[in-house]
């Protein structure tokens, strides 16, 4: 049977987008497809690209830019002109949103951080792009910043690109996650992983060992359990995987089952978290319980915080239901 291209896909599903609520928007996911494809096309060259390392500039949070990142962000930036449909644009990599004046008629925001996991480029581990899509409210021509602060709840799309061993991009529309794999001979996505759906079991947990001594006591609580494997409370073994690269461990967690956390600890307190809501943990969140599982701050679901601000900052744990709803309860027990 032919392969189902990414833009067939999106024409077999038109009745979903019908509405006034997705009108256009397959449009809008084929233009970021091919941002991801080009993306991926840079990616895969590693130095040979002349686009590796880092430049004397930070972004918004400080954080040293590499090369790829401002590439990539303009390749975002490209793509999301082309339709017309997007009147405003927001990313890791700017202060302040993108809007193009002759977008007026734009229905959508799309949000995004272009290159996920940059610090692995120079080690030729994977990266990723992640991207969030939202309504432009209703009666806003030249959208403002404060019309992008949705809660994830607003998205009406969401995914990512996992520039790995093979390209893959997996997204949802709210029916549901379907995964495709570029083929490179055709210069297109293809639907790999149909209608994905994550284990509600799982023995293995993806968080950044090295800030045990910061993480609050629900966190400190819940890892002591895996470690104590066989014999602990939860009668069974553990493994732990970190990449440092959200996509690819959120692949994984949606491929095999698992847990990521980046929650709020000591550290990061002050500054909200590490991971960013906006491009970060509501695209995840969105994709994540579109599969199955369960995205939450810890103290409460994550597509239901109210931005306050562009680059606001979260604690993330998300992945198999049955893990996440333990570290939630965890944290409410501290609670009462
Ligand atoms: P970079 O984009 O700066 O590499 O950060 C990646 C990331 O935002 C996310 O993809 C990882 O899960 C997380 O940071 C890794 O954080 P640590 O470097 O603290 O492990």
């Amino acid at each position: 049977m032919q392969a189902q291209t990414f833009s067939t896909f999106l024409a077999k599903t038109q009745r979903y987008f019908s509405s006034a609520d997705h009108d256009g928007l397959p449009r809008v996911l084929n233009d970021v497809a091919s941002a991801c494809i080009k993306i991926s096309s840079i990616v895969r060259l590693g130095a040979l690209a002349g686009t590796s390392g880092s430049l004397a500039s930070t972004n918004t949070h400080g954080e040293t830019q590499q090369v790829l990142d401002l590439e990539s962000n303009r390749i975002f930036l490209e793509a999301g002109q082309i339709s017309g449909l997007i009147a405003g644009m927001a990313s890791e990599e700017m202060e302040q949103p993108f809007i193009e004046n002759h977008q007026q008629k734009g229905r959508y925001l799309l949000v995004f951080d272009p290159l996920d996991g940059s610090s692995n480029i120079s080690l030729n581990l994977s990266v990723g792009s992640i991207f969030s899509i939202l309504r432009c409210p209703d009666g806003v021509e030249v959208p403002a910043l404060q019309d992008f602060l949705q809660p994830g709840s607003q998205q009406v799309a969401a995914g990512y690109a996992l520039y790995g061993t093979s390209t893959m991009l997996v997204i949802t529309t709210g029916q549901g996650v379907n995964g495709f794999t570029l083929d490179d001979a055709l210069g297109e996505f293809v639907l790999t992983h149909p209608d994905m759906a994550i284990p509600h079991e799982a023995k293995e947990f993806a968080i950044n060992m090295s800030n045990q001594r910061f993480w609050e006591l629900p966190v400190q609580r819940y890892i002591a359990e895996c470690l104590a494997g066989v014999e602990g409370v939860r009668g069974k073994d553990f493994n732990m995987r970190w990449v440092a690269s959200m996509v690819a461990e959120v692949h994984r967690i949606l491929v095999r089952g698992g847990i990521f956390m980046y929650p709020v600890d000591e550290k990061t307190r002050e500054r909200g978290g590490r991971l960013r809501l906006l491009y970060e943990a509501n695209p995840m969140a969105f994709i994540i319980e579109q599969a199955g599982g369960l995205a939450s701050t810890g103290y409460e679901p994550m597509m239901g915080v109210q931005p306050l601000s562009l680059h606001q900052r979260v604690g993330v744990i998300l992945g198999s239901k049955v893990e996440v709803e333990r570290v939630v309860a965890y944290h409410h027990q501290q609670q009462d």
